[in-house]
């Protein structure tokens, strides 16, 4: 390789990738290393982006970019996740503890009016919104005297392995090429523009903010820094600095800065190099240095250039990427570009654009979600806005959780740590609200939460007035521990599951008609029951939630050996909630009531109880098959069609009950115009990310799913992909699985282990028992399951 040569050869890269492997823990003989074909991996356009969801994203977890690959002008969008609205704040609402059993009352008594107008005036919290998360600025590169008309040969692509982008195209023969990268090993942007022959480029930079407090002044005659400060947000006052920093290297020509901007006339080549922070240090600490920090940076990635930079990111982003690859089979658009794929993608079926959308959500999660920094949020890590729909935020009423459904499957479990370090927090901020608002032990957080982690009920009570959002992410946190069984891990989180459990032991309340303990007041999110109120008692959703924080509460204690007395009380608890139902249309039952048909939208986008099916295991098409059949009725009733991520539960579901089919039928409209953008992300619509995560998810479970020591292949294998092969997939309990498949049947597949013990397979109508050690992976042939 020479200096200037990018991207890597595929021996280099490897190399790199099992470094980082072994210096994340992971040994790299558990790692399935693809070198993909670089085509197969690329979304790739043949014109600028004229809109925001045109633009291709870059990420490091932290610091992203959204590039549109403009010709005499390019916009490069910038975030840094920490940049919200808003400080530290605490939004308990006194008034909730003496109003919250007259609102209970109110349920048991069937006025659920009365409650929601009660819940709205007393048990909201103060404020009723949170703060959003907000877009820091752009960089604008201009290239003076730039006709458009002028240019040929344009292409912009995104390439998932290498994770960079590159905009290329002709003008008066020379070619011009742009990449963008979101390093993080070096925690900066870096972009590099170059262009055949000497002398070529000209271009002025700037950087833009829509933030109102902030300003851009030059440093010396090769940088720029944007600072600012955070506006206020529903009253709360902005705690946060923040700065862009920006340096140019060039090579030849003229650099000079003048009104905020640099001005290069001549140069061969040019790299722009971005840092930006806040002073964001935890929920409740905002004095971080900004200033410091984006000056360290880029010291630092200024004395080691493009090269090494872009060779480091693309390293670490494989060590991650490169453990999945996946063949669902080609067709004859796949050589379009993506959004004309996109386009015809519900008239003319195109496997290899789903395998192209499922390693983009795996590209969007490792770009969006790093250990150290932020979870992913509504949008994960890109948004232009100072506004964002819903504030960007982390609603974990459902979008949260579905972001990061394909997590562990799709072997990317260091990208769970935010969402960790985010329970973490909650359980603090949440302690405060369940002491003050319910007069509880543990912790509570409702249907959404920010930066500052606020954990109080808000938006309205219809929407707001539910318990279980740390609950469910709860199962997150086990989750994890389900698939890599690491004590260490389970006892550091075991204190989040207790008490998370204490506080449902503490408000549980007895419903006066069945004698089952419920909670209340909740909702099923966020469906109207169709008698007056999304508001009631002990929805189907809430009791399933607490079997399963309740069981893995009790069984992280007895692995750890804790807390018998405390897991006792939890299995007698767990013993008197309400059970799951089916009601006179055969479903379901979403409310302990049997009101399904007397919802205000019977096709609700939220599919709340059939939580039990997906994620959850509870009902199973084996174990509990009138459950299931009942939930496959809530679901066609329910309809295929909903907004992005309702869309993506929905082959998530109909994967698990075994109708390959129908999943992909749904997953055709999620891939069609309607529900994705020309640049791929999820259209809710707005954009939303999590049906991108959703839909990488649901074709997981179209492959492969694992309960306990079974893994179950091809569970839910679609006509549409009759040969194809996935592998590198984890299964619960230190499992890898690779799978071939041909005609529709399993031809071959392999199962790794790091934790020796006896699986269940299960393909078809087959079963076997294997035992499988390190270094002793199974090998077994399908379609009838004999061990080779
Ligand atoms: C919930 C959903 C909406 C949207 C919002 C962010 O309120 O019902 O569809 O996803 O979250």
């Amino acid at each position: 390789m020479t200096e200037t040569s990018f991207p890597l050869t595929r021996r280099q890269a490897i190399g790199g990738a099992s470094a980082a492997l072994t210096a994340l823990g992971i040994a790299p003989d558990l790692v399935w290393s693809a070198t993909p074909a670089a085509e197969a991996n690329q979304l790739w356009y043949q014109a600028p982006a004229k809109v925001w969801t045109e633009a291709l994203p870059v990420g490091n977890g932290r610091l992203g970019a959204m590039i549109f690959g403009g010709l005499g002008q390019e916009r490069i969008q910038l975030n840094e996740s920490t940049l919200w609205g808003g400080g530290p704040y605490q939004p308990v609402n006194p008034a909730a503890k003496e109003a919250l059993p007259r609102v209970r009352q109110l349920i048991f008594d069937g006025q659920y009016e009365e409650a929601e107008k009660l819940a709205e005036s007393d048990l909201l919290g103060t404020p009723k919104r949170q703060c959003a998360y907000q877009a820091l600025g752009n960089l604008l590169l201009d290239m003076p005297g730039f006709d458009d008309a002028q240019a040929t040969g344009y292409r912009r692509e995104l390439d998932l392995d290498a994770a960079i982008s590159t905009t290329r195209f002709t003008r008066n023969g020379t070619q011009y090429r742009r990449e963008v990268l979101a390093s993080h090993p070096d925690q900066v942007i870096a972009i590099r523009l170059t262009a055949e022959g000497p002398g070529r480029i000209d271009l002025d930079c700037g950087i833009t903010s829509p933030q109102k407090r902030a300003s851009v002044h030059a440093q010396g005659t090769d940088g720029l820094v944007l600072s600012g400060h955070n506006d206020d947000s529903n009253g709360i006052p902005g705690a946060l600095r923040f700065e862009a920093r920006l340096k140019a290297i060039t090579k030849g020509g003229k650099i000079a800065s003048a009104d905020g901007k640099l001005s290069i006339r001549g140069a061969s080549e040019v790299v722009l190099l971005v840092a930006m922070a806040t002073s964001y240090q935890r929920f409740d600490k905002v004095n971080g240095d900004p200033t410091a920090i984006t000056s360290a940076q880029i010291i630092k990635a200024a004395a080691r250039g493009f090269v090494p930079i872009a060779r480091d990111a693309s390293a670490d982003h494989q060590a991650l990427f490169r453990r999945v690859a996946v063949d669902f089979g080609t067709s004859p658009t796949a050589a379009q570009p993506t959004d004309a794929r996109i386009r015809s993608s519900e008239t003319s079926d195109d496997p290899a654009l789903a395998a192209l959308y499922f390693q983009y959500g795996r590209y969007l999660l490792i770009s969006s979600s790093r250990a150290g920094g932020q979870a992913a949020t509504l949008q994960g890590l890109w948004n232009d806005s100072t506004n964002p729909p819903w504030g960007s935020k982390y609603t974990i009423n459902i979008n949260t959780e579905m972001n990061y459904w394909p997590a562990e499957p799709t072997n990317l479990p260091e990208c769970v740590e935010p969402l960790v370090a985010l329970v973490r927090d909650i359980a603090i901020t949440g302690a405060v609200t369940a002491r003050k608002m319910y007069g509880a032990r543990g912790w509570v957080t409702h249907h959404n939460t920010d930066l500052w982690r606020a954990t109080a009920p808000i938006d309205g009570a219809k929407f707001g007035m539910w318990p279980m959002g740390g609950a469910w992410l709860c199962t997150h946190l086990w989750d994890h521990y389900d698939y890599g069984r690491d004590k260490a891990y389970l006892a550091s989180v075991y204190p989040l599951l207790k008490g998370a459990s204490e506080f449902f032991l503490d408000v549980l309340v007895k419903a006066p008609r069945s004698g089952f303990l419920v909670t209340n007041p909740s909702m099923s999110p966020e469906n109207n029951h169709g008698h007056g109120s999304s508001l009631c008692a002990g929805p189907a959703m809430d009791m399933e939630i607490l079997r399963d924080l309740f069981d893995q509460t009790a069984q992280a204690a007895s692995i750890l050996g804790l807390d018998g007395a405390f897991a006792g009380q939890l299995r007698e608890t767990r013993a008197k909630l309400a059970p799951s139902k089916i009601g006179k249309a055969g479903q379901l039952q979403e409310w302990q009531e049997d009101w399904d048909m007397d919802a205000g939208d019977i096709h609700h986008r939220h599919v709340s109880h059939l939580y039990a099916l997906f994620p959850s295991h509870q009902i199973d098409i084996h174990k509990t098959p009138e459950l299931a059949a009942a939930a496959a009725r809530s679901l066609e009733i329910r309809g295929d069609r909903a907004t992005g991520w309702a869309t993506a539960w929905r082959i998530n579901l109909w994967a698990r009950l075994g109708q390959g089919d129908h999943a992909h039928s749904i997953l055709r409209f999620l891939l069609g115009p309607e529900r994705t953008y020309p640049n791929m992300f999820d259209a809710h619509p707005p954009f939303q990310i999590d049906g991108n995560f959703g839909g990488a998810s649901g074709m997981t479970e179209m492959l492969m799913q694992s309960l306990g020591d079974e893994i179950r292949l091809l569970p839910a294998l679609p006509k549409a992909w009759p040969t194809g092969s996935i592998r590198g997939l984890r299964a619960r309990g230190c499992c890898l699985v690779d799978v071939n498949w041909r005609d529709g049947q399993l031809d071959s597949a392999t199962i790794r282990t790091t934790l020796p013990g006896r699986r269940r397979i299960v393909t078809g109508g087959a079963s076997i028992d294997i035992d499988i050690a390190p270094g002793r992976p199974a090998r077994l042939l399908g379609p009838a399951l004999r061990q080779a």
